[in-house]
């Protein structure tokens, strides 16, 4: 069994998050993956206060294993969102899309974990020095917004930039993602896309048969125009959304064309107006099964592959 540092400042048995996945990663998603040993995290994305409120106290009811909130800092709700973390002492605050800092103390006062998101090594220092429990290091491979780093290359640089565990993020959906985490210096895993196929994942069935049919070419990055980019799915929507870009539609038309697609892709499954956010990896995301499983098994699948790595070496 393979036990790091994430667990023991955690209190969690596998070292494995499920990403805070916007309009997805629910109370009863990230309950389920708590339940299973992992950490399960709400994701705030862009909703207002009370519903994240709402999906914490539901989490609650269905888990007494720690649990976590994301907060997407690009929200207009962010500040209330901070705030409910605290109100409702959530044992960990992951942060994307952005910079906290200005939550940080708050955070650290009312007792809760902040691991940040970071997608360069100057974010890794500054959150380090800002007080950061972890760090999660997250590839652009990853589904949503992206960075301009590879796993392959962010990871090792943020290890080498910080004292503090790292937690790897993009490209990973099975044991191997995992064993090869471990190798760049990480000691636990952020997965999202392949969370999509679990049972308790509440996602519209078109969105998780398209996960399921996936191949390697599936996903495409749109958004960089305005400076947001984005891997999605490659749909009808993220083909036209992606010649509006680079056809000259103004700024204002293209803000309002992306307005409401995530939600059109997780609540109607609408091929030609939905926004179907997926990391690279979804062509390995192969069947549907129970969140809980999924932890598990991609650590049991991790743990041979580091003990035969060990054999390597005279
Ligand atoms: O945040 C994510 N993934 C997301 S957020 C999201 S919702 C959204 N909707 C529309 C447009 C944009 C986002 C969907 N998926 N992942 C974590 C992540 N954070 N990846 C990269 C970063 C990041 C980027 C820049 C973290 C810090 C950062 O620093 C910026 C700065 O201020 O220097």
């Amino acid at each position: 069994m393979i036990k790091s540092a994430i667990c023991q400042l955690l209190g969690i048995r596998y070292p494995v998050f499920q990403g805070g996945m916007a309009w997805i990663a629910d109370g009863k998603l990230a309950a389920a993956v708590s339940n299973g040993g992992g950490l399960g995290i709400i994701a705030a994305g862009n909703a207002p206060a009370d519903y994240v409120r709402q999906q914490i106290r539901i989490a609650r009811e269905l888990t007494d294993k720690p649990i976590g909130v994301n907060i997407m800092l690009m929200s207009p709700f962010a500040d209330e969102v901070a705030q409910v973390a605290v109100e409702e002492k959530v044992e960990v605050v992951t942060t994307g899309a952005g910079n906290p800092s200005k939550y940080m103390s708050a955070w650290k006062e009312a007792g809760i974990k902040v691991i940040p998101v970071v997608a360069s090594v100057a974010m890794a220092k500054l959150m380090t020095r800002l007080g950061a429990s972890a760090l999660i290091a997250e590839g652009g491979e990853s589904g949503g917004h992206v960075g301009e780093l590879t796993t392959m290359v962010l990871v090792p640089q943020v290890c080498d930039a910080t004292n503090l565990p790292v937690v790897a993020a993009g490209g990973i959906a099975d044991g191997r993602g995992v064993a090869a985490a471990f190798m760049l210096g990480a000691c636990g895993v952020q997965m999202g896309t392949r969370f999509l196929s679990a049972y308790e994942c509440t996602i519209h069935p078109v969105y998780k048969e398209k996960i399921l049919k996936a191949t390697d070419l599936c996903t495409m990055v749109t958004g960089k125009r305005l400076g947001h980019p984005v891997r999605s799915l490659r749909t009808q929507f993220a083909r036209n959304y992606s010649k509006a870009e680079y056809g000259g539609m103004n700024d204002a038309d293209l803000e309002a064309l992306g307005t409401g697609a995530l939600r059109r892709a997780v609540q109607e499954g609408d091929n030609e107006h939905g926004c179907f956010l997926s990391g690279q990896i979804a062509a390995m995301v192969k069947k549907e099964q129970p969140a809980a499983d999924i932890v598990r098994e991609v650590m049991e699948e991790a743990e041979p592959i580091l003990r035969r790595a060990q054999t390597w070496v005279e």
